[in-house]
């Protein structure tokens, strides 16, 4: 009968994706070209950082940032030909398996992973809005220049503000931050310029060590306004990151992730895991290492 037929036929579909098989397919990609690493991690940011607990609108659960008008946002600048460009090959792989919510989140957890990090617990059941209503309205994500333009300092109410908008307190908030250890500003991007860490493309805590040992002075160029260390100038920091040493309820923080990286590793999986869950409802912990 029919019914026979497409039972028999059954066991040659897979109904459901294997998110280990999709997290080794994005730390491959990590692994052949590290450089990638930090901008998935940028990418699985942003499409979380845009939530508001308040309205509950925003953050990852719609796979909104994959739309040309969410990625117009300012501070997404330099994601579309990257890391969504990145992960396309992958998603065509596991067509109609995996959802682009999901892909952007583990994209996270798994670049980090591959750089040495901890394992963040992810959960799976993110599902796409079909067409860019949900997109929220630009400004949600945080300024790195948050004081009035070429200010110094920058404004450390700003950045408390976004964050405390997604629901983070400032232990959360500088615990985040740490992730700076990872990537560069590229002037074709943000037009800052330069990485924060020596070591761009390994996990650690190294952003906060060098954040409090450097001494940072304003950068002499015609880009933005940002800073250096010196001597040196090998290094960056934002305007946006001296706020968490000029803040004093921050700088405590960043003391005390800078003499404990296990600490640092624990606070961050768990801020981390938060962030990628912003604005979902029934996801499913799933094991992806
Ligand atoms: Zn970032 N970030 N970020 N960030 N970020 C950049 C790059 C990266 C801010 C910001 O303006 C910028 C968090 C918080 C904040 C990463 C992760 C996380 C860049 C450079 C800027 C300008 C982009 C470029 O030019 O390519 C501000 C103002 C923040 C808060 C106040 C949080 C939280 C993060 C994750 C948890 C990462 C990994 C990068 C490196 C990207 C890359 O391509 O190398």
């Amino acid at each position: 009968s029919v019914a026979t037929a497409v039972i028999s036929f059954w066991p040659s579909f897979s109904w459901a994706v294997d998110y280990k098989e999709v997290a080794k397919d994005i730390e491959d990609l990590v692994r052949a070209d590290p450089d990638k690493g930090p901008t998935l991690v940028r990418l699985a940011w942003h499409s979380s950082g845009t939530y508001d607990k308040k309205s509950n609108t925003g953050g990852s659960g719609q796979g909104t940032i994959r739309f040309a008008e969410e990625l117009a946002h300012g501070g997404n600048a330099g994601l579309k030909d990257t890391a969504v460009q990145w992960l396309e090959p992958i998603h065509a792989k596991y067509d109609g398996l995996i959802s682009y919510a999901d892909l952007y989140t583990l994209a996270g957890v798994a670049a980090i992973h591959a750089m040495g990090g901890p394992v963040i617990p992810w959960s799976s059941g993110r599902v796409d809005a079909l067409d860019a209503s949900a997109v929220t309205p630009d400004g949600r994500l945080p300024n790195a220049d948050s004081g009035p333009k070429g200010s110094d300092p920058a404004d450390a109410a700003h950045v408390r503000a976004i964050f405390n908008r997604m629901g983070f307190n400032d232990q959360e908030i500088v615990a985040l931050s740490g992730a700076h250890a990872l990537g560069r500003c590229h002037t074709t991007a943000s037009g800052y310029d330069g990485p924060w860490t020596p070591t761009p493309t390994t996990f650690n805590n190294a952003y906060f060590t060098i954040l409090k040992n450097l001494n940072w002075v304003a950068k002499d160029w015609d880009g933005p306004y940002q800073y250096v260390n010196a001597p040196g100038g090998n290094l960056m920091m934002l305007p946006s990151d001296l706020v968490l040493l000029q803040d004093k309820k921050f700088k405590k923080y960043v003391d005390i992730y800078a003499g404990d990286a296990e600490k640092f590793n624990k606070d961050f999986t768990k801020a981390f895991q938060t962030l990628e869950e912003l604005g979902t409802s029934g996801l499913t912990p799933t094991a992806w290492v």
